[in-house]
């Protein structure tokens, strides 16, 4: 269950948890084309928190809702400071935040002619995404019989409700067969992303992640990317097949919910010694110090505030 806080932000104005409600003839409740985010806030070692990347996230979110045609009657400006508005009110030191735009009521069918496009903003405290063990020790996951989005299809680089029926479908699968979360393989079979996470492996120390063809654009994926070539890794985003991953020395997810969780075993075969591997945790621990601003060098991505 979600943890309840007092507010959430509804098109312009806070209102209270339990009155943030919607029709049933929600156009996005029947037809999918809502978009939303998934941000986090932290609390810093300075004593103040500071929301992770919330300017790529807004970014994010306005281009989604261009690429779905969706006119966003608010400015990324407006957005931006509505969320450090809601964190504020409703007192979180540290948070999941989740944007979501989406189609109102009015007409019904596909089209959704001049419908109202609405906005929410919800805030809440979410732990572990994968559970705490899954950041010490890794996780077990398994190739999805589901495939990921074709390109054409839905668009992938945008957070679309709709696109996460896919995803939905995924980690039940991958729930309901024993495994912590499913790996989905694109139209042409190879390795491209997880439910909710985008997926890396380390190979001799270098370390590969698929290119943005048809995978969300994670902003954790790209964070982690510059982290690990600052650190002096080989870095190359490419794309691979399952059974590189089999016999990579390390696999590891990121994202903003799964933060940088290790990855020790694949169908059933054990990746590397099968724990969570020296590389995946050393870039945890600076990740964990970026979004904490206990590294000056990447300040830029907190955006601060203060209770
Ligand atoms: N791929 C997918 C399909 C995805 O949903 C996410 C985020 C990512 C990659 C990583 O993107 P980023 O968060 O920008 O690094 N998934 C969000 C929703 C998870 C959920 O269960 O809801 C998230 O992590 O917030």
């Amino acid at each position: 269950m979600v943890q309840k806080t007092d507010k959430i932000w509804f098109d312009g104005k806070l209102v209270p948890w339990d009155e943030a409600n919607v029709h049933v003839l929600t156009h996005t409740l029947h037809y999918g084309v809502g978009v939303f985010e998934g941000i986090r806030a932290y609390e810093t070692v300075d004593g103040r928190s500071a929301v992770f990347r919330l300017e790529e996230h807004v970014e994010r979110l306005f281009d989604s809702a261009r690429i779905v045609e969706m006119k966003v009657p608010f400015s990324e400006q407006q957005i931006f400071d509505a969320i450090l508005e809601t964190l504020k009110a409703n007192r979180l030191k540290a948070a999941y935040i989740r944007p979501l735009i989406f189609i109102g009521d009015g007409a019904m069918g596909v089209f959704p002619g001049s419908n109202p496009i609405r906005v929410a903003i919800a805030t809440w405290h979410w732990g572990a995404y994968l559970g705490e063990d899954a950041l010490k020790k890794g996780i077990r996951i398994k190739t999805s019989t589901f495939t990921r989005h074709h390109v054409n299809v839905m668009m992938t680089k945008a957070k679309v409700s709709g696109n996460y029926v896919n995803s939905v479908l995924a980690k039940t699968e991958a729930l309901a067969d024993g495994y912590d979360e499913g790996l989905m393989l694109d139209t042409a079979g190879y390795v491209s992303e997880g439910s909710g996470e985008n997926v890396f492996l380390v190979n001799k120390g270098v370390i590969k992640t698929p290119p943005l063809t048809s995978i969300l654009a994670g902003i954790t994926r790209e964070s982690v990317l510059t982290i690990a070539r600052d650190m002096g890794y080989k870095v190359v985003e490419e794309r691979f097949s399952r059974d590189e991953l089999y016999a990579a020395d390390e696999a590891f997810f990121t994202g903003t919910a799964a933060e940088l969780t290790p990855i020790r075993e694949v169908d059933r075969r054990q990746i590397g010694k099968g724990e969570a591997g020296p590389v995946a945790l050393a870039l945890q621990k600076e990740y964990f110090k970026a979004v904490t601003g206990d590294s000056p060098k990447y300040k830029d991505w907190l955006a601060y505030y203060t209770i």
